[in-house]
């Protein structure tokens, strides 16, 4: 195999500063779908901080030349290939002007300049700007841009861009335009604009300095009913980074603007945020709660980056974790914050969010840095940096930022970023920066943690407990390792500062109050440990019987632990931690335990259908019929861990094996609870009118659940009853989404009329539209041959691979969350990977890049289905041309 990686890596410690330094930027668009002409004039200068370089060379691709102009001559000394353009024998200060074209209409990629729904869009993160004109297109270098829009005005009446509208008017031949001024400075990435014809939500209010702001969601006309929870989640995000970071707006207006064709959730360019409609649009009709969870938390966290991305932004790409991991951190924080607010328990409430998030994390982030693409948090090379936007950059870096908070408090950690702004506000930095002034604002030395950038894979921390019953003391032993990388491109490690909560339980199920031997005094129920050597020993002292440990409260680090608990320990915390995260961590451990087991016996095919684990059923139906509890939380409890989660814990996936375990277990559950799954069902309607606040949502997220479990039990007429009434009563699409995928799990004619139905029902809804594919797609009945029916779907008139959501909705949809069926042992599915991924290559890279990493765990399934995957592997890098997906195969091949 050629070896791709070697000529086009790019590696962290080969930074140097640009040699050039660009301080403003006029753009002149003429914009026309077949081609658009860009007037691009620049004041350059040489940069006095770098090396001395005798050219000066632009980055361009796809663009064709039309006229360059230094200091208003035509300049003739320059060379232009496919990457770019080089300028020699250039002067120490000039003005460049560069005449350009693009054509938007045959770019599929969605980078650049490109169009959806017939109307222009950019996308500029990473590398996008040098497809629109030529430049410096690195984080570094920060230019002011004024910017010119020329557009036919009926066909794109809307024209915007980044910062504040200084002119606009109509033009001759039916034309106008619009000129806009963003007065910071701010690096090509954030670049953008729009030209449309849409309509846009307003409001206008005051900041906390007195300062009136217009805020717009802009979207078409048609969507215009489903603005109004971005706008409040956009208006209660502004509130609240003025409140916990004393961060406020900085710009006169902020617009956020839909779009269908996206290749990711959305873009935090300055002033002017471009969102993939699912998460803008939202109405009781066609998003479900989750739909407005995210929205939520989408919307803050573009808005975030205002401060944490835009203000100050990375240095280079390697740094890309400095922006994302810390915004994604504060989204977390908003999202929590947000629904204490509006709930009851307000404990409960965040508990509940950061289940949801840790969830996320051990699915998608354990598994990437246990496979083919693990990297540190802060990467050491890339070959395509679209291919770096993963769980470890953004989850596992919102991790390691919790962690400074965690070991800091909440105090200190705002004293850091107060003096993160201070010292950088207006620079491209580093992730060092970041970590020296949290450091330097609490006087602690965290020269150590600086192994959470550095080193990959997840830190194991195994726990050893002696009870000395004559002395009441109980040792606690922490000891921390690592598996050995799986890509061996790392081999150095070293202890990391691990933040590790713990809580010793009772045998009454009572937290004990803490005391270690070097205190004089008990003092709180958790104790946070600070794990800085391979292996540390804690001895509490004074305790009067043996306590069950509560291990890593609330995931106080992005650790896996080892610690032998018997079931009863495990059911034990189900029943009585005070830390609701540890309670929920409890049943999972024992869910996925009894499951592992029962897979092996699926495996050798002893797997007995009546075979039950009654304790784990007491245990959980306990948690369901506990009316202390919230539903959300029991809902939260009642989920168990995904069958891609539970094959990744077998020494050899087997995804047909993990499927019978668990569908075995939920019909067990199903049937010895069915009665208690009849009456919550009952008990957990919201009548009236639909609303996205915690308390009903965690009604609906219990109901359903009780449902989908009805599904699987004996009583299937009733359930059937149950499943169509909801159907066709609910006023919420998640109430409908789920009679329907109960319907459809159910089978026969009602599912098929229902889907129909739903179809009809939504036709001119796409984000509907995309659910009704999701669903069938993630279909598993036994007896249906999921592979085909997504085929068959592949060319419905409503199926197109140019649009990432549908793309999403159907192949992502059945590859990652229908394991059971993809790995089908006949290997149709990979078939359809293959195919898909090489369909993709030319027209999206990126999108063919994530499809292309489903399969980067093909080594750790059991040898038929890897030898199969394999050879799909091999079909694809035969033919793949992009980089984005080469890259990705030739590390899952390596
Ligand atoms: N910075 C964005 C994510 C993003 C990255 C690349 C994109 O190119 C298609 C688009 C968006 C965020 O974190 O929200
Ligand atoms: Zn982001």
């Amino acid at each position: 195999m050629p070896n791709l990686a070697a000529a086009n890596t790019i590696y962290r410690t080969d930074y140097t500063s640009p040699p050039f330094l660009i301080d403003t930027i006029e753009l002149d668009f003429e914009l026309e779908p077949q081609r658009t002409t860009v007037i691009n004039k620049m004041q350059v200068r040489r940069n006095p901080e770098a090396k001395y370089s005798p050219k000066f060379q632009l980055d361009g691709e796809v663009l064709q030349l039309i006229s360059l102009h230094l200091d208003g001559m035509p300049y003739k000394n320059v060379q232009i290939d496919e990457t770019g353009l080089t300028l020699y024998e250039v002067p120490d200060a000039f003005e460049l002007t560069i005449t350009s074209a693009c054509e938007p209409a045959n770019n599929t990629s969605l980078m650049g300049l490109y169009l959806s729904n017939g109307h222009f869009f950019t996308q500029c993160e990473a590398q996008g700007f040098r497809k629109i004109t030529y430049f410096l297109d690195r984080p570094d270098v920060m230019a002011r841009y004024t910017v010119t829009l020329r557009a036919n005005k009926t066909a794109y009446p809307i024209l915007l861009s980044n910062g504040n509208l200084i002119e606009s008017g109509d033009l001759a031949d039916g034309k106008h335009y619009a000129k806009w001024h963003d007065p910071f400075a701010k690096p090509s990435y954030l670049f953008a604009l729009v030209a449309a014809q849409l309509v846009a939500l307003e409001e206008r209010i005051t900041t906390r300095s007195g300062a009136q702001k217009l805020l717009q969601v802009w979207v078409e006309a048609h969507d215009l009913d489903k603005t109004r929870h971005a706008m409040d989640s956009l208006i209660h995000a502004i509130q609240w980074d003025e409140a916990r970071f004393g961060l406020e707006l900085d710009l006169e207006r902020f617009m956020l603007v839909a779009v269908s064709d996206f290749n990711m959730g959305a873009m935090e360019n300055k002033g002017l945020n471009i969102f993939n409609t699912q998460y803008v649009l939202a109405n009781p009709q066609t998003a479900t709660d989750i739909d407005y969870t995210n929205i939520e938390a989408v919307v803050g966290h573009e808005y975030f980056h205002n401060w944490t991305g835009n203000r100050v932004t990375c240095r280079d790409w390697f740094q890309l974790s400095l922006k994302e991991g810390l915004t994604v951190f504060r989204d977390q924080e908003f999202s929590a914050d947000m629904a204490a607010a509006d709930a009851v328990n307000a404990a409960a409430a965040r508990a509940n969010q950061r289940i949801e998030n840790v969830r996320i994390l051990q699915q998608t982030q354990f598994t990437e840095d246990a496979g083919p693409m693990a990297h540190p948090v802060r990467p050491e090379s890339y070959v395509e940096i679209n291919n770096f936007y993963t769980a470890t950059v953004y989850e596992k870096g919102a991790e390691v930022v919790r962690m400074y908070q965690t070991l800091l408090g909440r105090e200190g950690f705002r004293q850091g970023m107060d003096l993160y702004f201070q010292r950088h506000d207006g620079q491209a930095v580093t992730c060092d920066d970041f970590r020296q002034a949290m450091a330097d604002a609490n006087q602690r030395d965290l020269t150590q943690f600086e192994g959470w950038y550095s080193q990959l894979g997840t830190p194991y921390v195994s726990v050893r407990t002696r009870y000395d019953e004559a002395a009441q003391t109980y040792a606690v032993t922490l000891a921390q390792h690592h598996k050995p990388a799986p890509n061996a491109l790392q081999v150095v490690r070293a202890p990391l500062l691990i933040p590790f909560a713990l809580g010793l339980v009772d045998t009454n199920g009572q937290d004990l109050a803490l005391q270690l031997d070097n205190e004089n005094a008990p003092g709180a129920a958790t104790r946070m440990l600070e794990l800085s050597a391979a292996e540390q020993t804690f001895c509490f002292i004074n305790v009067r019987r043996r306590p069950v440990p509560s291990l890593l409260r609330d995931f106080s680090a992005p650790v896996i632990v080892e610690y032998d608990y018997t079931d009863d320990e495990l059911i034990f915390l189900l029943a009585h931690d005070s830390d609701p995260f540890n309670r929920w961590a409890a049943g999972q451990q024992l869910a996925t335990r009894t499951l592992l087991t029962h897979a092996r016996q699926a495996e050798n095919t002893q797997l007995n259908t009546h075979e039950t684990n009654p304790a784990l059923i007491e245990a959980f139906g306990s948690v369901l019929r506990n009316p202390t509890l919230t539903p959300a939380f029991r809902a939260q409890v009642l989920t168990l861990p995904t069958e891609a989660y539970l094959a990744e814990h077998m020494d050899e996936a087997n995804p047909a094996a993990v499927h019978a375990a668990r569908q075995n277990l939920r019909v067990q559950l199903a049937n010895a609870l069915s009665d208690d799954w009849f009456a919550i069902y009952a008990q957990h309607q919201t009548p009236g009118p639909y609303q996205p606040t915690p308390a009903a949502m965690g009604q609906r997220a219990l109901k359903n659940l009780a449902l989908s479990y009805l599904t699987d039990s004996e009583h299937t007429e009733r359930t059937l009853h149950l499943a169509q009434t909801q159907y066709d009563t609910a006023n919420n699409m998640s109430d409908r989404g789920a009679a329907l995928s109960a319907l459809i799990h159910l089978g026969g004619e009602l599912a098929q009329a229902a889907l129909t139905d739903f179809y009809q029902r939504f036709e001119n809804e796409p984000l509907a539209i995309d659910k009704w594919f999701a669903f069938q797609a993630r279909q598993t009945r036994a007896e249906m041959d999921v592979i085909n029916v997504v085929r068959t779907l592949l060319r419905h008139p409503a199926f197109t691979s140019k649009n990432p959501n549908r793309v999403r909705a159907l192949i992502f949809s059945f590859i990652s969350g229908n394991p059971a069926q993809f790995h089908a042992p006949h290997g149709a599915g990979y078939t359809l990977w293959a195919e898909q991924v090489l369909a993709l290559d030319t027209l999206n890279p990126q999108l063919a890049a994530r499809l292309a990493r489903l399969l980067e765990r093909w080594r750790k399934f059991i040898p038929p289905l890897r030898e199969q995957m394999h050879k799909a592997l091999e079909t694809v890098l035969a033919s793949a041309q992009s980089k984005d997906v080469r890259e990705i195969i030739h590390k899952a091949l390596l």
